[in-house]
């Protein structure tokens, strides 16, 4: 609060402030900028008063995709999500009050703090804390539980203290033996290979890691969100060769990234027995997890990665570009890029996941956000489309969580405003992940975000089946016995839920169309819009070296 209110305040003791004031000027105090949500009682209240104190207020459909929203606010500015619930008044709890649940005590699982703050006067300091844990260390998400009585309540202003606004989180750096002892493993390696991670694209790490690659000619491979980190189209980038490169690589640095199901938990038979991890992690918990790391550096992964620059100064050393291991990662790039252009060149209808994202990816802006999830949409979609720029790449990583889509997509979009005017957020949505909050499309049109929704529909989860055969089979028996359980109902018009909203809605079957679609949608920056484009029901990739890839999806 500026000082001329609190003295203007101070000789008024008697003016009250109700607990939904007190809650917004604390976060505001905080410097939250967006807040998502779905009211009703108790917390309309907060959310009038975020609005007058200039908190962008962004109302959902769902408090799933609000949480999945401000999760990718947090990832895009560095300010992960405090989650605030509405709780029963206190003075009904144990009798069955309206929505009585143990809050606090549930969240507790899902989050580094949870709390109910003991008084009004208590929610700045409870505020405070949750904004720094969330953002020092690992970061992640924070409760805080508001009863009901604490919205309405009003408290003596000059009872609030407001705590300043928490200092960024402190930049910690790996030990100094354990950095040389790092770059005498990488200097000594045969076949080298780098993993950048998500923690890389949320430490702000890609300056000094593109100049690490460079300067020492390593072979790097992002893992989903790392892409862009260092771009995709760099010369360096083996994704094209990623079985390749992970089963015979000797030694891997892993920036920011786990070895948990996305990296095979780094074990054999994806990795050699005997590879030598280094570990690069702002979270000591992380470190050993599943595979002993020959070395572990504990820190910032910025900070980190320029003290392995400096080892690098000071006794220059390139990995020698023209090596047996570059060259088999060349061939296998090669063989695979032919074997997926081949498969987008299809000419055949319906259209298949590759010509599909191919012809996509003719047209996408460099500086674009590309959202996605599904499964196979979602795991093809990443091969083909590429990310040049840190960040600007949101799925439903680690968890692998479907309806994550549409919230991370308004997020980008109310960033991309704010902070860079101009800048496109594609979404590339399975037909059944686009179900899970479909509905966020009112919330996309009713803010007006010209966000391009693309549907890749295959009729069903992973596959369906085409129109005919889904008539044929409930000809027999009733559907609940006999649809698989993959299926969802063929030839759906998902774009007209777009249309409903005011938004511009495409059906396309043909890459002429697809191509038409996508040129109209980039061309008009006023208004969002949803392409469904039907591709074969039972289209699937192409093949790959190791089963259990796919089976993940499961
Ligand atoms: C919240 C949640 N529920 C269920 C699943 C299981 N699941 C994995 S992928 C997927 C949808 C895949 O279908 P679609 O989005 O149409 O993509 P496709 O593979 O067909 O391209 C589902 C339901 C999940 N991952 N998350
Ligand atoms: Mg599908």
């Amino acid at each position: 609060m500026p000082e001329s209110n609190l003295a203007e305040r101070s000789d008024r003791s008697e003016e009250q402030v109700s607990g939904a004031k007190v809650i917004a000027q604390a976060l505001k105090t905080q410097n939250v900028e967006y807040m998502f949500g779905v009211v009703g009682i108790p917390v309309t209240e907060i959310a009038i008063a975020a609005q007058e104190l200039g908190i962008r207020y962004i109302g959902m459909r769902n408090e799933q995709a609000a949480c999945y929203a401000a999760s990718a606010v947090g990832y895009l500015t560095g300010r992960p999500l405090i989650v605030i619930g509405g709780s029963s008044e206190r003075n009904q709890e144990t009798m069955g009050a309206f929505q009585e649940f143990p809050q606090v005590e549930a969240c507790r699982l899902y989050s580094k703090f949870s709390v109910r703050p003991s008084s009004i006067e208590a929610i700045p300091t409870v505020i405070e804390k949750a904004v720094r844990s969330s953002i020092y260390g690992r970061p992640g998400a924070c409760y805080v539980d508001i009863p009901a009585d604490f919205v309405t309540h009003q408290v003596n202003v000059n009872s609030v203290k407001y705590k300043e606004c928490c200092m960024p989180p402190p930049v910690s750096m790996a030990e100094t033996s354990a950095v040389g002892m790092a770059a005498s493993i990488i200097r000594n390696a045969k076949q080298p290979l780098l993993i950048i991670g998500k923690g890389a694209a949320y430490a702000h790490a890609e300056e000094s890691i593109r100049k690490l690659v460079e300067q020492c000619k390593l072979p790097f491979l992002p893992t989903p969100m790392g892409k862009g980190v260092v771009p995709d189209n760099h010369p360096n980038c083996v994704s094209a060769a990623r079985s390749r490169a992970l089963q015979f690589a000797d030694v891997i640095v892993l920036f920011g990234a786990r070895l948990n199901w996305i990296l095979h938990f780094g074990l054999p038979p994806r990795y050699r027995p005997d590879v030598k991890f280094i570990q690069v992690d702002i979270c000591a918990e992380e470190l050993g997890n599943n595979v002993r790391p020959a070395v572990t550096l504990l820190g910032d992964i910025n900070a980190v990665t320029k003290q392995l620059l400096e080892q690098f100064d000071k006794a220059p050393w390139q990995y020698p570009p023209e090596s047996k291991w570059w060259n088999t990662l060349r061939e296998k790039m090669k063989s695979n890029d032919t074997a997926s252009k081949e498969l987008a060149s299809k000419k055949s209808l319906p259209m298949n996941y590759y010509t599909v994202f191919y012809h996509i990816q003719e047209q996408l802006p460099r500086d674009c956000f590309v959202v996605s999830e599904g499964a196979n949409t979602m795991d093809i979609g990443r091969t083909v489309l590429q990310n040049y720029l840190p960040r600007h790449r949101l799925d439903a990583g680690t968890f692998g969580t479907m309806g994550v889509g549409l919230g991370f997509a308004i997020a980008a979009a109310l960033v991309a405003k704010d902070r860079n005017p101009g800048k496109r957020v594609i979404c590339v949505e399975g037909d059944s992940a686009f179900g899970f909050s479909g509905m966020e499309v009112e919330t996309i049109c009713r803010y007006n975000l010209p966000i391009i929704l693309l549907v890749v529909n295959n009729n069903g989860i992973y596959h369906g089946v085409d129109k005919d055969s889904w008539k044929e089979m409930l000809k027999c028996q009733d559907a609940t016995t006999v649809a698989p359980p993959m299926c969802l109902l063929p030839d759906s018009h998902y774009e007209q839920v777009m249309a409903a909203f005011g938004g511009k809605g495409y059906f396309v079957q043909t890459p002429e169309e697809l191509q038409k679609s996508l040129r109209q949608t980039l061309e008009d920056t006023t208004k969002p819009s949803l392409i469904n484009i039907m591709i074969e029901p039972q289209g699937t990739r192409k093949a790959q070296d190791f089963h259990w890839l796919t089976r993940s999806n499961m």
